[in-house]
């Protein structure tokens, strides 16, 4: 079905989760819904904020502008705007926006009547985020513990944050999340590859089946996890990628504040070597 015609079979009330028929409109190719005004109203006051804070100065070059939050000393309190309250207000617009996203998201997923995998896999990003700038500081007690708004900043902030565990390398969860992320790199490339190789035939062969995909890696590794199965699987490693990253900053400081490499003794502890 061509996309116009499909656009207009489907464009149609319903699925709503929050107020009916209220925003239930496209304006050009984006669905609107109670949730696309609460995306807009959420990142356009973020962004207000976010130039005020840049506008407080000392610069309007892009890479170093840095809204940094509260001083640890404010503990879990509101700060003055200029002393990190505005980061305290942009970390809500922040979490709104990305809230109202996925839930745009579902109200897309429920219309065209499909699961909701992509609303889920989103989640567990947010989830990343949320862990560093809410629960994290939240259980150590103060604001001052989240990564500050800056291209430049946040990275000086994940440096920073990562040496005051000697090694952050040596941290169990960020071996974990690091692996995910690699083999998430390599399922996407076999895949993408392989999709390549049998969908591009030399001019008069015919596209390939899914028999060849899978003969394929019969032949080269012994197994096959199939066509439905290499997008479990990519799901599941990047979804994993991203939960185990919320696990292994939320372990550093609420869980272990010596450094990473001594949590290592446990093996020198173990009573067989006594
Ligand atoms: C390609 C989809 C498009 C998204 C893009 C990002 C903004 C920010 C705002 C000036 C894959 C849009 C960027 C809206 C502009 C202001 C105030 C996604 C794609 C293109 N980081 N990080 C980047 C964010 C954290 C780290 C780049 C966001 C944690 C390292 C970009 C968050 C830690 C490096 C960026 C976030 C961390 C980066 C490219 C939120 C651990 C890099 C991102 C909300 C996760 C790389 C200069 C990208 C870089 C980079 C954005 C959080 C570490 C500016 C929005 C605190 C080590 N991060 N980041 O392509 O070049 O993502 O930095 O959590 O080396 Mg970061
Ligand atoms: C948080 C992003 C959420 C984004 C959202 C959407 C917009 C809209 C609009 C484009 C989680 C935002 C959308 C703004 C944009 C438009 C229109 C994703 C998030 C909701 N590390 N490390 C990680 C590696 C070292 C350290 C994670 C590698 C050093 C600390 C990952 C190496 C030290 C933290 C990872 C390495 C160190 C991390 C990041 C190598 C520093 C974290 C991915 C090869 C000296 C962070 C939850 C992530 C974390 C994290 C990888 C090295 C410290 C596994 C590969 C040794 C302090 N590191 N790291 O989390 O776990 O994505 O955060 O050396 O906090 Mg590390
Ligand atoms: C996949 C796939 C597959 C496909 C695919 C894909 C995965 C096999 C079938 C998809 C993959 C790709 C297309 C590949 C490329 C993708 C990436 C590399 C991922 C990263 C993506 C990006 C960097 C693009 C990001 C773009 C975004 C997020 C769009 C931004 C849009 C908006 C901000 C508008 C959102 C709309 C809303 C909220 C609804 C309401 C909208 C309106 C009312 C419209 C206009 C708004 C107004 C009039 C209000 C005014 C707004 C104000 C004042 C403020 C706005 C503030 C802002 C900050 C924007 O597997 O299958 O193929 O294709």
């Amino acid at each position: 079905m061509a996309l116009l015609n499909f656009e207009r079979k489907y464009r149609v009330r319903g699925g709503t989760l929050i107020g009916g028929d209220l925003f239930d409109f496209w304006v050009g190719p984006f669905y609107v819904g109670f949730f696309g005004v609460t995306t807009i109203f959420f990142s356009a006051l973020g962004t207000a904020l976010i130039l005020w804070g840049a506008a407080l100065g000392p610069t309007w070059n892009v890479w170093q502008i840095n809204i940094a939050p509260p001083d640890l000393s404010y503990g879990l309190a509101f700060a003055p705007l200029a002393e990190g309250g505005l980061w305290q207000l942009i970390t809500i617009c922040a979490i709104g926006a990305f809230v109202s996203w996925a839930l745009r998201q579902v109200e897309i997923s429920r219309k065209l009547g499909m699961g909701l995998h992509i609303p889920f896999a989103f989640s567990v990003a947010i989830f990343a985020y949320i862990t560093l700038v809410v629960f994290r500081p939240v259980l150590m007690g103060a604001w001052g513990h989240g990564f500050p708004y800056g291209i430049f900043s946040h990275l000086d902030w994940v440096s920073n944050v990562g040496y005051q565990y000697l090694h952050f390398h040596y941290n169990p969860a960020h071996m974990l999340a690091v692996s995910f992320f690699f083999t998430t790199t390599l399922a996407l490339s076999l895949h993408g590859a392989l999709i390549l190789s049998v969908t591009n035939p030399p001019k008069g062969e015919k596209v390939k089946t899914p028999e060849y995909e899978d003969t394929f890696f019969r032949d080269t590794i012994g197994y096959s996890i199939g066509s439905l199965g290499i997008h479990r699987l990519g799901l599941f490693l990047a979804l994993n990628a991203g939960f185990w990253s919320a696990v292994c900053i939320i372990i550093s400081g609420p869980f272990w504040t010596r450094g990473w490499p001594e949590w290592w003794n446990w093996w020198l502890d173990l009573p067989i070597w006594r």
